[in-house]
């Protein structure tokens, strides 16, 4: 392994080169190396200007995370951004691929920037509950103006280049894809022209639309994108510095609130998820190399709700896509949704004309098995029901291609049983979409006994490529996030057994962070499809308070949204409480002799958390999850648990396993074992100190 930093110089053009794959995070090696190699050119008399570039595929896109929970060791990032500010010949960043934080501010420090078209330049440390750090929040409002550079920090998304350009950010787009080349005919230019060194830290804040409410009024619009995460505010006390302190006092008030993100438990969450979706991508027995089938059709086999969103993934990621109706009427509807659905995206300015075309030409409709036989890839979306699965994959076996992988969209059924169906099983694996398909990032495949690991790798792969987050997990009722949603819904409406409102449980589990509480949850999905899937489940507790509310209300007709009454009663999209619900509760915990209990926010949040965590440690101990943070994903993106908390698994360890345990058997103590029995993964870890990442460790996972 060479210098992750190496100086060349070409004539009176030097090359200070950054080589440290897979994405060029400035580790230490980096860091030390960027100060000498900067050191080296101040020194070369013949190098009149340097270019900053990097090997690989992008530029330098941050700070190296996994060094954060480590001792700092020096140089420090904004020390070596300022020395190379500071230098009095020009140095040029060129960049390609991504610069993001550290490496946008590593750009920033130095005197201009060339970057060719393809290149995506941001701040996005707010991801990770992080703010810029090494003078970002200083100089990029200096570069593009206060009110972008706010939007591009508490966003966390980055710009394009050609958008860098504009604003600024950018001097030089490079044509076509030869960066070295085009930054040296650039450089060539600066010299000619006898540019010298321009320091961003001198140039003067543009204080224009910056009136005495900016900052309160971009408050109020931040908070309602970004509520309950810590970083978005201590980014905007730094603007509200830059605009205010002289750059060095500025500075040190960014460092300060750089310290305090840095140790903060949202920090600790957001990081964790960072590296647990890029875990999830790795499946210990399908090795990364196994070759992929190639998917150029895909088939999706029902065209309502599920289906449309799902035909609409494939078509964004420009690969043509054959719908399959029962019959025309149906078919006609389902195609009218997807269009609707474009309509709106273009209506909002997220979709050009141009491109909603494009998709709508990608998607076919069919009422019979025509055009299945041309399919790589087919998806079953329909109705949550095993007989009328089989029946599909039965004549999917006759009427697919040799090859083709079948998948099934079931959010609960077996998938080993769907596959007995037909004489291909190897071919058969669940993609488990959310809803909405075409908006939910989250993808539970789901493998069988019999899945081949090809099928598996392609699954895996072309998640990526429709732009999904994948969770693979292996069969059992409801996977992973079903089957730890059914307590967390069994919690909630055992409180509202026990006279607790509705609309308390809710708010309680909102301001916790969740996006909405079990209760609206349950409304948005449908009571009846709940109480279906309660009903299905073979091994429902033999509890008659189980869900009981829920089932009342479907007996009495009341679906939720969808009927305008459930656990809410729904004027348009606005829930009023439901009285008729408190009435029911009393009503069936008289005939139940469930006693009316005064319950605390702290319980509320334990019995639907640690109710899930509970059981995610037995889906752990099955083997359906490979590792907790697997569990985690899914919650971060298919049930609207903020990323924050770091989802249920590592939220448990951030409370400390033994009080999860203690809680749990309190709770046992009350309701006995049928529910709060400690997973026995979760007594040994409590008994040992140890943590579900303890665990993941000691695992290999
Ligand atoms: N540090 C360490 N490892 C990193 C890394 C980083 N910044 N970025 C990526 N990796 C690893 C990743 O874990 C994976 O490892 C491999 O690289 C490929 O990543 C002071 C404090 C650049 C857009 O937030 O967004 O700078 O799994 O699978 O899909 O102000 O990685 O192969 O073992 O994601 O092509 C700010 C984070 C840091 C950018 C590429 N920077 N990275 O995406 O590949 S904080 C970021 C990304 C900071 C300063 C502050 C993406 C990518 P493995 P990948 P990709």
């Amino acid at each position: 392994m060479g210098d992750a930093v190496t100086y060349s110089r070409e004539d009176e053009i030097a090359f200070i080169t950054v080589d440290n794959p897979p994405v060029n995070a400035l580790s230490l090696p980096v860091r030390q190396g960027l100060q000498d190699c900067m050191r080296q050119f101040a020194n070369d008399s013949a190098a009149q200007i340097a270019i900053l570039i990097c090997d690989g595929r992008t530029f330098i896109a941050g700070a190296d995370i996994t060094e954060f929970d480590k001792p700092r060791q020096d140089p420090w990032l904004p020390e070596v951004v300022e020395e190379m500010e500071a230098c009095d010949k020009v140095i040029i960043a060129a960049i390609h691929g991504t610069a993001l934080g550290g490496g946008l501010e590593t750009a920033m420090g130095c005197h201009y920037r060339c970057a060719v078209k393809s290149a995506r330049l941001g701040l996005p440390e707010v991801t990770l509950g992080l703010l810029p750090g090494a003078t970002g929040t200083q100089r990029l409002p200096r570069l593009i103006g206060v009110k972008e550079a706010l939007d591009v920090m508490v966003s966390g998304r980055p710009m394009s280049a050609e958008v860098a350009f504009e604003r600024g950010a950018v001097d030089e787009l490079i044509e076509g894809q030869d960066l070295r080349a085009g930054a040296t005919a650039y450089a060539m230019k600066l010299l000619d022209q006898g540019t010298k060194p321009r320091r961003i830290r001198d140039i003067e804040i543009n204080q224009e639309g910056l009136g005495s409410k900016f900052f309160k009024e971009y408050r109020r619009s931040a908070e309602r994108r970004t509520r309950g995460f810590f970083a978005p505010e201590q980014i905007i006390k730094c603007v509200e510095a830059a605009v205010t302190m002289p750059y060095d006092e500025a500075v040190q008030r960014e460092s300060e609130l750089f310290k305090e993100c840095m140790k903060s438990a949202h920090s600790a969450a957001q990081r964790h998820l960072f590296f647990a979706e890029r875990a999830a991508n790795k499946v210990a027995d399908v090795p990364r190399e196994t070759p992929l089938r190639e998917i150029k059709r895909v088939a999706v086999i029902g065209g309502g709700t599920m289906g449309g969103g799902i035909a609409m993934n494939f078509a964004n990621a420009g690969i043509p896509v054959v719908m399959k109706e029962v019959n025309q009427e149906a078919l006609s509807r389902g195609l009218g949704i997807i269009r609707n659905n474009y309509e709106a995206t273009v209506k909002k300015g997220r979709m050009s004309s141009a491109q909603f075309e494009r998709c709508m030409d990608l998607i076919s409709g069919v009422t019979d098995y025509s055009g299945i036989s041309e399919a790589d890839l087919v998806i079953e979306a329909v109705f949550e029901n095993m007989a009328l699965k089989k029946e599909i994959f039965g004549e999917l076996d006759k009427k697919a291609k040799a090859g083709a992988i079948l998948a099934s969209n079931t959010s609960t059924l077996n998938i080993d049983e769907i596959a007995a169906a037909t004489n291909r099983p190897q071919d058969v694996i669940g993609w488990h979409f959310f809803a909405p398909a075409n908006v939910m990032t989250l993808l539970e495949i789901v493998r069988g006994d019999k899945t081949a690991k090809d099928v598996i790798a392609t699954s895996m792969a072309m998640a990526k490529t429709i732009r999904k987050t994948a969770v693979l997990v292996r069969v059992c009722f409801g996977f992973v996030g079903n089957r730890m949603f059914f307590p967390y819904v069994r919690e909630a409406q055992r409180m509202v057994l026990e006279g607790v409102p509705t609309q308390r449980i809710d708010k309680v589990a909102f301001e916790w962070g969740m996006a909405m509480g079990p209760n609206a949850v349950a409304d948005l999905s449908g009571l009846d499809v709940l109480d279906k899937v309660n009903n299905e489940w073979a091994d429902k507790p033999d509890d008659p308070a189980y869900c009981r509310v829920i089932t009342k209300l479907v007996e009495r007709g009341h679906f939720g949204q969808k009927t305008g009454v459930g656990m809410y009663q729904y004027e348009g999209r606005k829930s009023i409480p439901n009285p008729e619900v408190a009435e029911l509760a009393r009503t069936e915990a008289a005939v139940l002799e469930i006693p009316q209990i005064e319950v605390s926010d702290e319980e509320i949040i334990e019995r639907l958390m640690f109710s899930m965590v509970n059981e995610g440690a037995l889906i752990l101990q099955e083997g359906i999850a490979a590792r907790p943070s697997d569990i985690d994903v899914v919650y971060a993106h298919g049930y609207g648990m903020p990323r924050y908390r770091g989802g249920p698994m590592h939220y448990a360890d951030a409370v400390g396993i033994e009080k999860v345990v203690s809680s749990i058997s309190k709770y046992r103590d009350r309701y006995g074992d049928l529910y709060w029995t400690p997973a026995a993964l979760l007594t040994k870890l409590a008994d040992s100190g140890k943590s579900f990442a303890d665990w993941a460790r000691e695992q290999g996972a």
